[in-house]
């Protein structure tokens, strides 16, 4: 845990797979099964599903990494134990349930990557809004030599990051992305030097708490929604979208701050 960060109290210090604290406005969620390599037992999706649920009033980003060597090692495979069908779809509607709360939940949520990033690992990075990755990421599906599929949500969000193409080969045939290709492929927006993801995405999560919340609202609600419509529909719903931000008093304030020449421009980084 960063130094200046607080333990969380409460419901959330009781999370024993989980270890969380808060610095202002940016709550950290750290996976905290390191012997296991953060499997994602039963135990750990109920719980992340349970912080997600219950997240600080005054949190306005999180941020999601992994205790140890390693982001995740996907679903915990001393687990699954064979099941009617009925019992796999709900343990299946269970990961649902947890990986919605991170991407439609109340606050916008980034992934520090490093080591392996598998399975249900990758299924729970691309629930997120922002994924940083170390240089030691590497991203792996090894669902199809297990002789399972996808659970978690995989299917529908990680095409939408790489595409069907990409997926299907890294199912079919075990391809395993380095970081730098997971960063050309789309898997992640950002690769940074080994042990400078957590401070890259405090810095990205600082920033994304300074937005006004109708904006930081419409990213995460509105705009995947909008990408699954069909252009008129989705042209009809951004109009909606764009009058509910702009006639929020943040937003009016922004605006006079512009052009009273109080609020920053945007320049070259
Ligand atoms: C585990 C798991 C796990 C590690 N379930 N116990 N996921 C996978 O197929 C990935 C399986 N794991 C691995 O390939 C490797 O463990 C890693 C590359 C991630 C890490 O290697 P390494 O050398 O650092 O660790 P290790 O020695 O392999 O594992 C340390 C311990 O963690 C060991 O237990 P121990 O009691 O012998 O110490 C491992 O058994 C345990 N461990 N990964 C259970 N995944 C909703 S559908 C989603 C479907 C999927 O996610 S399929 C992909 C599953």
């Amino acid at each position: 845990m960063s130094t200046d960060f607080q333990a969380a109290s409460g419901l959330l210090a009781t999370l024993d797979l989980l270890q969380i604290s808060q610095r202002g406005k940016v709550i950290h969620i750290r996976l905290n099964r390191p012997a296991k390599r953060n499997a994602l037992s039963d135990t750990l999706i109920q719980q992340l599903h349970t912080a997600f649920v219950n997240l600080p009033a005054d949190a306005a980003a999180a941020v999601v990494s992994g205790e140890g060597d390693h982001f995740c090692a996907g679903l915990d495979l001393s687990e699954l134990v064979a099941t009617d069908v009925a019992g796999g779809v709900l343990h299946s509607r269970m990961w649902h349930a947890a990986f919605d709360q991170v991407q439609f939940g109340r606050v916008p949520v980034l992934a520090v990557l490093h080591g392996a990033v598998v399975g249900g690992g990758l299924e729970l990075a691309s629930a997120c809004h922002v994924r940083v990755a170390e240089a030691s990421a590497y991203y792996g599906l090894p669902e199809g030599q297990r002789g399972l599929f996808v659970g978690g949500g995989g299917s529908a969000r990680i095409p939408r990051l790489m595409g069907v193409a990409r997926m299907a080969d890294m199912m079919l045939t075990g391809r395993v992305y380095d970081a730098e290709q997971g960063l050309q492929a789309g898997l992640s927006q950002y690769v940074v030097p080994e042990g400078q993801g957590l401070a890259k995405a405090f810095e990205l999560a600082e920033r994304i708490a300074g937005n006004a919340p109708m904006s930081n609202f419409a990213v995460m609600h509105a705009l995947p929604r909008i990408a699954d419509q069909s252009q008129s529909d989705g042209l009809f719903t951004e109009s909606l979208m764009a009058a509910v931000a702009e006639s929020t008093p943040q937003a009016q304030e922004r605006l006079r701050a512009f052009l009273e020449k109080r609020a920053g421009k945007v320049l070259k980084s």
